[in-house]
């Protein structure tokens, strides 16, 4: 019989605050840039080596076009070092994929290649893909092009490879729903080997008919923990909320458990308004030294980047007390 069980934890008059927004929110708009541009949000993040953070933040012009400018900060809050033009341009003639634009990227640090890995959108005439760059330095990229044929997004590339294989999580669209799926290379060019890794739920739920992978999945002891945006379609317009979900660390396509109930919504003004309101969308995250504190960065209502500190402890505690095993056979929201 199909139960619809409800946590104590919702049971009680308040949820559980696990991501708490930086008090100097948002942390980066338009006009903080040296050039004119109209929106900033969607940026990817890395630690550097010297500590400082570096934020590869999806800029869009008044054409309507994207593309990409790094930002760096010794302590990743403030006082922010934005580069004086485009760190990394659509380059359409090289690069037809490119020509309205490229968006959201992903950062992966990839200890074997000793360089980051970024995944991003480039929006074709056929739809956006996902585009693959490799780079030292946030200067220089080394494009590998489209590795993801139209229409797909949100990816990233696991930091190391899975039983020889690098692995890259990423979100076609089908007719039949948008997913999280996770592919797998030798070499970065020639993807195969694709595995459904998590399912749009269905009907009335908050993460229906499309979801798609948040920041790249974190590492934890437990498995890869995935922070995943649900959208959720109203008669105005669609909320974009966050869930988790864990998976196993040496087979990522298996999901160890799911979380119920979305863990962080459009609630303050810059994230319930602007270009395009009731948007919370991470590209990504640090790590603090303790090991455990996670600063989350996110592109608020697709107008500025907004900052929340978390713990990956707290995230794992939430989930045991708020999620459920996956099971193939599991028809309880399908
Ligand atoms: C998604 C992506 C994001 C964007 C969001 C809300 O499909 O395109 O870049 O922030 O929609 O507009």
């Amino acid at each position: 019989m199909n139960v619809i069980t409800i946590s104590t934890k919702a049971k009680m008059n308040q949820y559980e605050t696990l991501f708490e927004r930086h008090a100097g929110n948002p942390i980066l708009t338009g006009k903080d840039w040296p050039y004119s541009i109209n929106s900033v949000f969607n940026a990817g993040a890395t630690l550097l080596p010297d500590g400082s953070t570096l934020l590869l933040c999806r800029v869009e012009d008044r054409r309507g076009l994207s593309h990409l400018c790094a930002a760096r900060s010794v302590n990743g809050v403030d006082d922010w070092q934005i580069d004086n033009e485009p760190t990394l341009v659509p380059d359409g003639d090289r690069y037809p994929e490119e020509i309205w634009g490229i968006e959201d990227p992903r950062i992966t640090y990839v200890p074997e290649l000793k360089k980051y890995a970024v995944a991003y959108t480039s929006y074709s005439r056929g739809g956006p893909g996902v585009s693959l760059a490799l780079t030292s330095d946030f200067r220089s990229f080394e494009r590998y092009g489209v590795i993801m044929s139209p229409d797909d997004k949100d990816a990233a590339l696991l930091p190391r490879r899975i039983g020889g294989f690098w692995a890259l999580i990423h979100r076609p669209m089908t007719p039949l729903g948008a997913h999280v799926w996770i592919s797998y290379s030798p070499d970065l060019r020639y993807w195969g080997n694709h595995k459904l890794m998590l399912e749009a739920r269905r009907g009335a739920w908050w993460d229906a008919n499309k979801i798609g992978m948040s920041p790249p999945p974190i590492e934890t002891s437990r498995g890869w923990l995935m922070i995943y945006h649900g959208v959720r379609r109203t008669p105005s317009s669609s909320i974009y909320r966050l869930g988790l979900a864990l998976f196993d660390l040496e087979q990522p396509e298996k999901c160890l458990i799911r979380g119920d109930s979305w863990m962080f919504a459009p609630e303050a003004d810059y994230e319930r308004h602007g270009d395009v309101q009731d948007v919370v969308f991470p590209c990504g995250y640090t790590v603090a030294a303790d090991g455990d504190t996670i600063n989350l960065y996110y592109g608020a209502a697709d107008s500025s980047i907004a900052l929340a500190h978390g713990s990956i402890r707290s995230l794992l505690t939430w989930l045991d007390a708020n999620g459920h095993a996956e099971h193939a056979n599991d028809r309880r929201h399908k």
